[in-house]
């Protein structure tokens, strides 16, 4: 097959009109969104042009069907609260385009797919989460954001074109496309990476409840500020970690909610998330042992009432090594010399859809590693050159399986 890169380009461009905002190529496109609801519509326009069969299930991830079996391609064409331009959307269009120049070549058949709050407004990679049976759709139903909507009256609008779960096995393996997010690939120069794992995550949100008070009558000995604690707690937890974090180990707190959050009041309440990520899940449970012991600590010093959200978390998961060598010999014919095999330090929706089909990903480089931001941005030669690796390695797989 021959994938069309001003085609494939030419797409990517459109996905992104679909909540373009901010600087340079930045997108607003968050899962359930009017702009997320129709830019679904057009990948699902897009899906029947090319003669796959679309079918929305009831949490909103969207399926271009080709023939039993297939291959699965895809990711995510939700976005960040303020997103860039291809996180998500590089690998939907990239399957988009292979299945396209496959069926311009008589095959094999390729599945295309876009998965439903990966950037997890409600969880952590909801849509592909669910599907795949890593929380069910109950517990995702109650789930709430940050403004107190729930997962349930979001996916209700989308409702009126929702079918069932579309069954797994029809699927051979699912391969991702993707953004790196970070500088590797960026720093060495090189085009392309070939990912042996994806990195476990940890996710909760936990209250400091204090006293409400007047900021300028009550004496700092007396407060009880909710504010006062979380910078605490960054503080401790930061000192606590360094015997138990290895270089690779990231931790966040992203989003603070002060209430009532004004400048002459003395902060009742934070609400705060707080997310770390590793590599390996023992060190993860040795985090959150931390992260519980500390907040207590900080809560009973400072008598405040303490309560933590639901944990919400994905284990770390190894690629297949099947798809992973038809991925790297691919790489080694498009970049030769140019491509390295890395672990992902970003969550994707692949580590869900392990549990259902061997997977596989690979990744293009991020210009200054940057991500999760309006600048995010790649070099039109590196997104081509990942749809040739990708659009290589499914022809090698084809070939290994007739
Ligand atoms: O946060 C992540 O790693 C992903 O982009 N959802
Ligand atoms: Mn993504
Ligand atoms: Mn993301």
């Amino acid at each position: 097959m021959t994938p069309n890169p001003e085609r494939f380009l030419a797409d990517l461009h459109q996905l992104r009109s679909f909540g373009a905002a901010g600087v340079g190529k930045g997108v607003i496109r968050p899962a359930y969104s009017d702009a997320d609801i129709a830019a679904r519509a057009w990948l699902a326009d897009r899906m029947r042009e090319i003669g796959l069969t679309v079918h929305q299930d009831p949490v909103g991830n969207l399926f271009g069907l080709a023939q039993q079996p297939s291959l699965l391609l895809g990711s995510h064409s939700d976005s960040q609260p303020e997103g860039g331009w291809l996180d998500g959307a590089l690998g939907v269009i990239a399957a988009l385009e292979v299945a396209r120049a496959s069926r311009e070549a008589g095959g094999p058949p390729v599945s295309v797919v876009s998965f439903e709050d990966e950037e997890g407004r409600f969880g952590v990679t909801t849509g592909s989460a669910v599907w795949s049976g890593q929380i069910d759709l109950d517990t995702a139903d109650a789930l709430t954001d940050h403004a107190g909507v729930t997962f349930a009256q979001s996916r209700a609008r989308m409702a009126d074109l929702a079918g069932d779960f579309v069954d797994p096995a029809q699927f051979t393996g699912y391969i991702e496309m993707h953004i790196e997010q970070g500088p590797s690939l960026d720093v060495a120069g090189e085009q392309v990476g070939v990912v042996s794992d994806i990195v476990g995550i940890r996710d909760m949100r936990l209250t400091f409840e204090g006293q409400q008070n007047h900021a300028g009558t009550t004496p700092m000995h007396l407060r009880r500020d909710a504010f006062q604690a979380v910078t605490t707690f960054n503080a401790a937890i930061n000192e606590k970690f360094r015997n138990v974090v290895t270089p690779r180990t990231v931790w966040t707190i992203g989003h603070v909610a002060l209430h009532p959050n004004a400048s002459s009041i003395v902060p009742g309440r934070a609400t705060f998330s707080m997310q770390w990520r590793d590599g390996d899940a023992d060190r993860l449970a040795r985090m959150e042992t931390i992260i519980r012991t500390t907040a207590q600590e900080v809560a009973d010093a400072g008598g405040l009432k303490l309560s933590f959200g639901p944990m919400l978390g994905l284990e770390p998961v190894p690629m297949d090594a099947t798809l992973r060598a038809a991925l790297e010999a691919s790489a080694d014919t498009v970049s030769p010399g140019r491509w390295r095999v890395l672990p992902s330090g970003a969550l994707h929706d692949a580590t869900n859809v392990a549990r259902l089909m061997p997977v596989a990903m690979l990744f293009v480089p991020s210009i200054g590693g940057i991500s999760h931001a309006f600048d995010e941005d790649t070099a039109e030669t590196d997104l081509v050159a990942g749809l040739n690796v990708l659009a290589g390695a499914v022809t090698r797989l084809n070939q290994a399986r007739a």
